[in-house]
């Protein structure tokens, strides 16, 4: 075993995790069609990543509002929670912990993809230009209806449903999706957020609905089980603020009041460039939070061995590599060549391109 601190047991709040390598949140669109629920394709999937020391789910939505593309799954059903169940079981049997990522995707949907083709729904009336898949093809997204003060709280709800729903799942802890333009970082932005009640204006209103959210879900799971993703820096799905930094250093600082199992930040765009804009400061914001850093986005094995050597984070998350190499953080240790990833078979599908990715030859995949 490689003697790099990467590779040593850590704990993110109450969850021991026997190596510092996350498997990053990744949108994979393979549930099943007629009720959003995965099964024993995802099962198998995640337990060949067993590897990692924890392995975030891909985003799943609270509700069926909160659902933005085709095939992505729930976590707001009994059939949902019976297909997790299976998931988690198997990560666990394969010596690992999971913890599932808690998706509204607000205004980036399509009414093709709502309740009764209605509108999706926002902080404010105003459309994001972006593009979801509706599983025939990829859609500018619709343009949203702004939520009545008198919905939140059925959101927040919704929320707290959703994490108790993980909990009968055997989840080891949920991770609170703030980032990539979605439902919370439309409150939290300014460009999105135009609200003139207790929810929009001033930053301390904007946070409202994060805290809101918060609250409900550390109340049912402990904080120290309870993560949350920001990408204070990123502009995808159309996502801007007059000043992220100030937004972000109100937001961490919130956070930081909890005592969460972790942080984990996208660090720049989302599977993009690592470049801060002009006025940003990444390291500011991580030293608002007292707790555990997750970093992701783009790293490899000398940045992730070198930002956990000297602290600047203490866990990493992969993306793109956990889906082309079940056996990453074998082939992290042993620093060997990883397999390419094939772009085409990324959304939607089945084994293909999901499951079927070898080991190292000779090295059993975690699950078998
Ligand atoms: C890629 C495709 C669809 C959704 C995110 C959940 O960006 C996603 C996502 C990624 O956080």
């Amino acid at each position: 075993m490689a003697d790099e601190k990467l590779f040593s047991g850590a704990k993110a709040g109450a969850i021991d995790l026997k190596n510092r390598v996350v498997m990053a949140p990744l949108t994979r669109n393979r549930a099943r069609a007629e009720d959003d629920s995965v099964h024993e394709l995802q099962a198998k999937y995640y337990a060949q990543r067993a590897g990692a020391g924890l392995i975030i789910t891909e985003a799943s939505q609270i509700s069926p509002q909160g659902k933005g593309y085709a095939w992505t799954p729930g976590i707001y059903s009994e059939a949902q929670v019976e297909g997790w169940k299976k998931v988690t079981d198997a990560v666990h049997a394969a010596g690992s912990k999971i913890v599932i990522q808690l998706w509204h995707v607000g205004r980036i949907s399509h009414t093709s993809l709502q309740p009764d083709g209605g509108a999706p729904v926002a902080p404010s009336a105003i459309g994001a230009k972006a593009m979801t898949f509706d599983g025939e093809q990829f859609v500018e997204t619709s343009d949203p209806r702004a939520l009545g003060a008198e919905e939140i709280s059925g959101i927040v709800a919704d929320y707290r449903r959703a994490a108790e729903n993980a909990r009968r799942a055997g989840f080891d802890g949920v991770e609170v999706h703030a980032a990539n333009g979605y439902l919370i970082d439309q409150f939290l932005r300014d460009e999105s957020n135009k609200r003139d009640d207790a929810y929009g204006g001033p930053v301390e209103n904007r946070v409202r609905f994060l805290k809101e959210v918060m609250d409900a879900i550390v109340d049912v799971w402990g904080a120290d089980r309870v993560g949350v993703r920001l990408s204070p820096f990123s502009d995808v799905n159309n996502i801007s603020d007059s000043n992220p930094q100030a937004t972000f250093s109100h937001a961490v600082k919130l956070l930081n009041e909890y005592g969460l199992a972790y942080l984990h930040m996208v660090e720049g765009q989302t599977g993009g460039p690592r470049d801060i804009p002009e006025g940003g400061d990444l390291k500011a914001l991580y030293d608002l939070f007292d707790g555990v850093k997750m970093g992701n986005n783009a790293y490899d094995r000398n940045m992730a061995v070198e930002a956990v050597e000297t602290g600047s984070v203490d866990l990493v998350a992969f993306g793109r590599p956990f889906i082309s190499n079940p056996d990453l953080v074998d082939r992290l240790e042993k620093d060997v060549p990883l397999n390419e990833l094939d772009p085409a078979t990324l959304y939607g599908g089945d084994e293909k391109g999901y499951t079927d990715y070898p080991a190292l030859a000779g090295e059993p995949i975690a699950a078998e």
